[in-house]
């Protein structure tokens, strides 16, 4: 009796042991290329990736890279990300192309790469999922609020996003081609603010001064259209009356501008992204199949409602 015990005994003490291991390879080490910090929905978005890999410390280990808005950097980042043999790489492209080299080294590598936030134009078998949102129907959504707006008619200005990326090329092409269905509605000048605040000003000192009799903005993003209600208001023209405003992010700023009556419409294109990230990276480093595109649902947000949506906004 005393001897099957202790044989009992030591079988259970070889399967804790056995066990340990496997409860420690549950870790996935993930690396992270980031863009930079141009917006504050950028910010947001690194936010909710850092925080949620804090909280969620014991079973990921996040390698962090802030690219400063140089691709030359998120390649480099991936590179490094390879050489320290990481489970899953994610990576928000600051621009659509040249990714294919690198994607094709992190392929040979064995490492599965998750798209966030934009798109890269390479072969679909050199990503393993797009995590985002449909940055065509944002412009479309985008248009048809304008047109709402401007009862159809007026010259407008564009304020587009970085050069080269996919929300700003996808959020240009769903804007202009639904604005084919109100002629009388013109784009006069359309230039990139680099989704940055300070550019999207100046940007748009620059159209007020050629073009006075503009009627409608519409910012590929909502930081660079704040920077184009500072120029508005340094003009003596009152933003969103004078001058209507729609843009794309929903961030906090845009809301306090619609409370106060300074901007029209925003479109929302959600940042929180941190868990649908690292629940698709779990799901890859156990070898599962995953959705080629897992897309963002978004909503619209109007200056009439504004006040009250403002206390229930997360970024
Ligand atoms: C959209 C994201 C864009 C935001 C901008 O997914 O890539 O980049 O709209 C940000 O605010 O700079």
């Amino acid at each position: 009796m005393k001897k099957s015990f202790a044989v009992l005994s030591v079988l259970c003490l070889l399967l804790v042991a056995i066990a340990a291991p496997v409860a420690a390879a549950d870790k996935i080490v993930v690396g992270f290329a980031q863009i930079g910090q141009e917006s504050g929905w950028r910010d947001a978005e690194t936010e909710s990736i850092q925080s949620y890999a804090a909280e969620h410390k014991d079973t990921i280990d996040l390698k962090f890279s802030d690219g400063q808005q140089k691709q030359e950097n998120q390649i480099n980042a991936i590179k490094n990300f390879i050489d320290m043999g990481v489970d899953v790489i994610g990576v928000a492209p600051v621009v659509e192309t040249g990714w294919e080299a690198v994607f094709t080294e992190a392929k040979e590598a064995g490492i599965p790469i998750i798209l966030i936030d934009r798109m890269a134009d390479v072969p679909e078998d050199l990503y393993a999922t797009f995590i985002g949102s449909d940055f065509i129907e944002e412009g479309k959504n985008a248009a048809i609020e304008m047109a709402r707006l401007l009862d159809g008619k007026g010259k407008i200005v564009q304020l587009e996003g970085t050069v080269g990326a996919s929300a700003a090329n996808d959020r240009k092409t769903g804007f202009e081609e639904e604005l084919k269905n109100y002629p009388d509605i013109e784009i006069v000048a359309s230039q990139t603010g680099d989704f940055t605040r300070a550019l999207g000003k100046q940007v748009m000192e620059s159209f007020l001064k050629t073009y006075p009799d503009i009627v409608g903005v519409y910012g590929h993003n909502d930081d660079m259209v704040l920077g184009a209600i500072e120029a508005i208001k340094e003009a003596g023209l009152k933003p969103s009356v004078d001058i209507k405003t729609v843009s794309v992010d929903g961030v906090k700023g845009i809301f306090e501008a619609m409370a106060a009556g300074e901007a029209n419409v925003t479109v929302e294109c959600n940042p929180l992204l941190g868990p649908q990230f690292f629940e698709t990276a779990f799901k890859l480093a156990a070898g599962e199949e995953v959705d080629k595109w897992i897309k963002s649902e978004e909503g619209i947000y109007r200056q009439e409602t504004a006040a009250e949506d403002l206390p229930n906004r997360k970024y």
